[in-house]
């Protein structure tokens, strides 16, 4: 493996969007530097950055690559992850995409200043929004028969649905008026631990710095 070690992840000391590419990284077993910005450090580092944001990924050869779903498929068709056919892998984008759409709405929700729009927009969240893709997600892995969303094994979509959903119930979670109705998912929770406990994943998961969302 040519470049074992070389990579460099850059995002902040925080799971959201860097988290999913570390547990792929963990995933196919590919070591890398886990870089993680302090906040207090960004606004000297922004303009650093290809579009002011990160996560970054560094491939060791000068190359950057920026955006994570960009950096995401990247690392996953490269370790074999993103699906065998054009069609898996059209399958793997689509369920990604869908739980990338979960978690704009948690940007809607955090960055609406309207305060009398936030007590409706978090109950749609969690008594709406969450219960419609975690019945989603059950219902295609169900279909496919192999515990797998794509094909007959993991790949990066089961990986990417299960670290940015708990990303989302787990920052839902920390506002002061949130149910918690959104926990009860038995289904979709055993799925997560499953992937969770995939080998190299769950040396990973019992690991990984404990942070709150
Ligand atoms: N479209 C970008 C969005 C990345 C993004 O919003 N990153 C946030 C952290 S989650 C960030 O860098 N925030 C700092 C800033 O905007 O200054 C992607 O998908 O990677």
């Amino acid at each position: 493996m040519a470049h074992q070690g070389k990579y460099r992840l850059t995002y902040f000391n925080a799971q959201a969007l860097g988290e999913p590419i570390r547990i792929l990284f963990a995933c196919a077993n590919f070591a890398f530097e886990d870089i993680r910005i302090a906040n207090e450090d960004w606004p000297s580092l922004k303009s650093k950055y290809p579009w002011d944001v990160l996560p970054v990924l560094e491939d060791g050869e000068g190359r950057v690559i920026s955006q994570h779903l960009a950096i995401i498929r990247y690392l996953a068709t490269k370790f074999g992850l993103a699906g065998k056919t054009d069609y898996e892998m059209a399958k793997c984008d689509e369920y990604v995409e869908a739980a990338a759409d979960v978690r704009n709405e948690l940007l809607n929700y955090l960055w609406d200043t309207d305060d009398t729009d936030k007590p409706a927009a978090l109950e749609k969240m969690e008594t709406k929004i969450l219960p419609s893709v975690y019945r989603k997600y059950m219902d295609i892995i169900k279909r496919n028969e192999s515990g797998y969303l794509v094909g007959n094994g993991i790949t990066y979509a089961d990986i990417y649905v299960v670290s940015i959903l708990e990303y989302v119930t787990k920052r839902l979670r920390m506002e002061p008026k949130s149910s918690n109705t959104f926990h009860d998912f038995p289904d979709f929770i055993e799925y997560q631990n499953r992937i969770f406990n995939y080998p190299g994943i769950k040396t990973w998961i019992e690991n990984r710095p404990i942070l709150p969302y």
